[in-house]
C-alpha cells in the first residue's frame, strides 16, 4: 500500500484532463455481494497502483463483516489469517476523499453535528474499529453512499448532494439498479451511469451471512 495513502485520514486528489481514469469506491465494497472477497482483493491490488481510491464505510469493520458474511466467505475461501489481514487493511483506509478541492466523497454522509471541517477529519486517528454511534468548507458537492436507491442514485438539496449505491439487486432481493458517477476534468460535472444486476452465480444468496440474515434471504 502506498505510504502516502496510509498516513492520511482524508485523501485530497486532483484530476486533470491528462490523467487516466481514477475510481473512488466509497466504502461498503467489502460485503455487498457473495463474491466480495475476490473483489476486495482486486480493489486492494488496484489501490497499490494508485489508480483506484478506496474509502472506508461502515461495512469495512469486524462487526459488519461478521454479520453480512464477508468474514465467513474469507474463512471459507482463504483462511482465518486473511480475516485479520483484511481488518488491518480496512483500518488503513481513508475516511473521505476530496476531489480538486470541490467534491467531498464519503460513505455515510455529513455529520450528526454541524461545523465539522476537513481539518477535523484530518485529525482523526482512524486506525481502529469504527465506533457504533455516529461520529464544510468551500465545497460544491457531497457524494455519499450508504443507502439503497431504486435507480442506483438520488440527487437532493438542489444538486448539492448525490447518493450513489453501486450494489444492484442488493442482497439478491431488492431489485434496485446500481450506479456510479463519472467526473471529468476540469469542470467535474457529475455524469451518473446506472446498471442492472448480472445473473446470480450458482451460490445461494447471502450464503456466507450469519444465520439471522439468512432467514430473510
Ligand atoms: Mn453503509
Amino acid at each position: 500500500m502506498a505510504p502516502a495513502a496510509a498516513s492520511l485520514p482524508l485523501q485530497q486528489q486532483r484530476l486533470s484532463s491528462a490523467m487516466v481514469a481514477r475510481q473512488f469506491l466509497v466504502g461498503f465494497w467489502a460485503s455487498s455481494a457473495n463474491l466480495s472477497q475476490n473483489e476486495a482483493l482486486l480493489f486492494i491490488n488496484f489501490f497499490e497502483l494508485s489508480a483506484i481510491y478506496l474509502g472506508r464505510g461502515n461495512h469495512e469493520s469486524k462487526s459488519m463483516n461478521k454479520i453480512y458474511g464477508f468474514e465467513g466467505e474469507v474463512k471459507s475461501k482463504l483462511s482465518d489469517m486473511f480475516v485479520e489481514l483484511f481488518a488491518e487493511v480496512f483500518c488503513c483506509l481513508p475516511l473521505a476523499h476530496v476531489i480538486n478541492e470541490k467534491v467531498f466523497v464519503v460513505h455515510g454522509g455529513l455529520f450528526s453535528v454541524d461545523g465539522v471541517k476537513l481539518s477535523d477529519i484530518r485529525k482523526i486517528d482512524r486506525f481502529c474499529e469504527p465506533p457504533e454511534e455516529d461520529f464544510c468548507n468551500k465545497l460544491d458537492l457531497v457524494v455519499r453512499s450508504h443507502e439503497v436507491k431504486d435507480e442506483g442514485y438520488e440527487i437532493e438539496h438542489d444538486g448539492k448532494l448525490i447518493t450513489v449505491f453501486s450494489a444492484p439487486n442488493y442482497c439478491d432481493q431488492m431489485g434496485n439498479k446500481g450506479a456510479f458517477i463519472r467526473f471529468e476534468a476540469l469542470d467535474l460535472k457529475p455524469n451518473i451511469v446506472t446498471f442492472t444486476a448480472m445473473p446470480h452465480p450458482d451460490v445461494k444468496p447471502m450464503a456466507y451471512a450469519n444465520n439471522f440474515l439468512q432467514m430473510f434471504s
